[in-house]
């Protein structure tokens, strides 16, 4: 079995009853959302084992998170409740189309107390590998010191290290996210990004200036998620390109992080570069498919029978 590690916030997440602009959407589901968590649930139903380092509030939305979690399966040694903090709140605007706004109420989240410190060699004990986000750098401008400390662990040893930029710039700006970036990625050997985060980060999509980036940095798999347009990977010099499944969207958020999921599955089973992202994909599509970030994330069963294109049995 494999063993993977994530670091990241949760947020209790409102998905709106209907769709269009969040001023006229008059209820709610109260769910569970947060990039990191997302890919490690994400991770679970597809069999891997998972630890999720994270801190949770002391109030009720706290003990909602948590039981959720674990209810997925996600190993919950390294989260901790803390006192005097209230969960994180993300309210969703959903257009027609599936995709959508993120309106936080992010200010004083529990992950605010963690510290470098907290991080402790024993954590990444038999761990393959080890995925970080940059939803969890942008929260705080310390969490850099944080991601470093896993960083320099994961190197010591010797622990293959993915990355997903996730640009939220409604919580830094890009300037901010691309002076962390550039400390990251020196440390990353799979990073997986949106084309247009990319293009945000490097200012160019061209393959050169990818390849150029890919080397510069060392980044062994340097894979572009560009969504309906499916995605490309290159690696060790070379580009690989799978289509997206054509599917009707309901709700697009969390589908990177599932892609993520689908991705780093792949490669700790072995998979050649097509194979890898045509899984990914389909976990991406998967996720569009049910409303809530991480609701829809598939099984290994729901996976194959999407790329085998074969009948499920409903009744
Ligand atoms: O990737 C999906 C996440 O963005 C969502 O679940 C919650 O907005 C969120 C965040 O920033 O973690």
């Amino acid at each position: 079995e494999f063993s993977i590690f994530t670091l990241g916030d949760a947020l209790i997440t409102f998905d709106p009853s209907e769709t269009g602009p969040l001023r006229y959407v008059p209820s709610f589901t109260r769910r569970v959302g947060g990039a990191e968590l997302n890919f490690a649930i994400g991770c679970a139903r597809l069999g891997l084992h998972i630890k999720w380092a994270s801190r949770l509030g002391g109030d009720e939305f706290a003990r909602v998170i948590y039981n959720f979690a674990r209810g997925e399966g996600v190993d919950m040694t390294n989260v901790e409740f803390v006192e005097g903090y209230p969960s994180s709140l993300n309210f969703k605007e959903i257009r027609e189309d599936g995709t959508g706004k993120t309106f936080y109420y992010r200010y004083n989240s529990p992950i605010l107390t963690m510290v470098p410190e907290d991080i402790k060699e024993e954590m990444l004990e038999g761990i393959d590998l080890i995925h970080l986000t940059g939803v969890f750098l942008a929260i705080n401008p310390k969490n850099l010191e944080i991601t470093k400390r896993v960083l320099e662990i994961a190197r010591e040893k010797d622990i293959t290290v993915s990355f997903d930029p996730n640009i939220r710039l409604k919580l830094w700006t890009l300037e901010q996210a691309k002076a962390a970036y550039q400390e990251i990625f020196p440390f990353v050997d799979i990073l997986l990004t949106g084309l247009d985060e990319i293009e945000m980060i490097i200012g160019d999509t061209s393959p050169k200036a990818l390849e150029n980036c890919a080397k510069h940095y060392e980044i062994q798999q340097l894979v572009v998620k560009d969504g309906v347009n499916g995605a490309k990977v290159l690696y060790d010099k070379t580009w690989y390109a799978k289509e997206a499944f054509s599917i009707k969207p309901i709700d697009t958020v969390g589908a990177g992080d599932g892609f993520d999921a689908g991705y780093i599955y792949s490669v700790l089973n072995g998979f050649s570069p097509g194979r890898a992202l045509e899984f990914a994909n389909a976990v991406g599509a998967l996720v569009t498919t049910v409303s809530g970030d991480n609701e829809g994330l598939p099984y290994l069963e729901e996976v194959q029978a999407l790329i085998g294109n074969e009948k499920v049995i409903e009744r």
